[in-house]
């Protein structure tokens, strides 16, 4: 079967991967090598002048840690991917690969505490000055681009309040001002949004969430177009050395076979959770797009097949209330990260997104009520009923 006429289902589970051709094993094996040898001193030089196709140091290239490249740009519809250590190594790379010194970037001002910490203070002592705005609004956006911008950045749904941001009509804003977007997937997975078929030019994700799937490792991938990424590879992932183990891409492969599956149950029993805390007198919002009634829910339906598995929501009473709440529950388990088969609840302003100041936070919508939950798999009814014996508490 041509893996391009692949539904999403079948290449969760065959993109880019096929039985081992010497020993016939089903599973990807895990080439885990630091280095590889030469067949003498010629090969090893064609090798290095890149004349010829194959294998010097795994920093620089690995058999598991291709596959697993291959598979996200096959399942993103890009061209090529390049995998990082984490998350936060894609991003970084990314940013630093398209702007230098002197140069000026976009960012949205709702995203991960760590990115949010990087943005405005790693990023800008590089030279690179960071402008943080809202990019649900394209008016304000255009009313920042200068001629030294150079990209813009955002997740869509953000951590943690679940903005939705239109991907297409920001892809067609920056492009009419030359500028690269790049839209961090993390929430979405390539399952439920696509960005590069919406516009975008380059996709990251934290692959520690739902791609792995498991709360076992840690990872991050930049995808786009092949030249691009061949860039990013010589310039930032071999001679800045932030990749991943070959031990990681296995288990971030694995994790991928039942990403499908996964994604349409967390989107399922998050929206059951959703409608549950919507209706209960100790919560005063709720934040997620699959709510016929979130202000994000007509863009979602517009560019997601679901809307995923983070719900967010304001408890009447604020921190003290939350702090009730998080240290009363038996199913859902208090840690951050996201995306495992497991129900995560957490405090952003205290935790995830410490990085912003309390007024930042206030500005953004972390308020001190604010709790995330990231819906596991397990049975939807006994999550909501955790949460009403919590909430009884509070
Ligand atoms: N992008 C998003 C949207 C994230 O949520 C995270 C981590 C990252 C990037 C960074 O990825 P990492 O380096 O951790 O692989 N988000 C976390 C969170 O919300 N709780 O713990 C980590």
């Amino acid at each position: 079967m041509d893996k391009d006429n692949m539904s999403l289902e079948t290449l969760v589970v065959h993109g880019a991967q096929k039985p081992d051709p010497t020993t016939g094993a089903i599973s990807t094996p895990i080439y885990q090598t630091s280095t590889f040898v030469f067949k003498d001193p010629d090969h090893g030089a064609r090798l290095f002048r890149g004349e010829e196709e194959g294998y010097i140091y795994t920093r620089v290239g690995n058999p598991t840690i291709e596959i697993l490249e291959r598979k996200l740009a096959l399942l993103e519809s890009a061209e090529a991917g390049v995998a990082f250590a984490s998350g936060m190594a894609a991003i970084f790379n990314t940013i630093i690969s398209i702007a230098s010194a002197g140069d000026h970037i976009i960012v949205d001002d709702t995203v991960y505490g760590g990115t949010y910490a990087l943005m405005t203070k790693i990023i800008p002592r590089l030279g690179i000055e960071v402008s943080i705005v809202n990019c649900a609004d394209e008016k304000e956006i255009e009313s920042k681009i200068k001629g030294n911008t150079r990209l813009i950045f955002f997740e869509t749904p953000s951590n943690p309040t679940l903005k939705v941001i239109d991907i297409g009509q920001i892809s067609r804003l920056g492009h009419d001002h030359k500028l690269v977007v790049v839209v961090d997937n993390t929430f979405a997975t390539p399952i439920l949004q696509r960005p590069i078929e919406h516009g975008a030019d380059i996709v990251v994700h934290s692959m520690t969430k739902y791609l792995s799937g498991h709360g076992d490792t840690i990872g991050g991938i930049v995808v786009g177009r092949r030249e691009y990424i061949e860039r990013l590879r010589e310039e930032t992932a071999i001679d800045v050395g932030s990749c991943i183990s070959p031990f990681n891409a296995w288990l971030i492969l694995r994790g991928i076979k039942t990403l499908y599956l996964r994604m349409i149950r967390h989107s399922e029993n998050a929206y059951k959770v959703a409608r549950f805390l919507k209706d209960h007198p100790k919560v005063e919002r709720v934040m997620y797009p699959g709510l016929e009634d979130d202000p994000g829910h007509k863009i979602a339906r517009k560019q997601m097949l679901l809307f995923g598995g983070m719900v967010s929501f304001e408890i009447a009473g604020g921190r003290e209330a939350g702090k009730r709440l998080l240290s009363n529950l038996n199913l859902c388990t208090l840690a951050v990260s996201l995306g495992d088969t497991d129900t995560l609840i957490e405090h952003p302003a205290s935790m995830t997104h410490s990085t912003y100041s309390d007024e930042e936070c206030l500005k953004f919508g972390i308020t001190p009520g604010l709790i995330r939950i990231s819906v596991g798999i397990e049975n939807g009814t006994e999550i909501c009923e955790d949460l009403a014996r919590g909430l009884e508490g509070v």
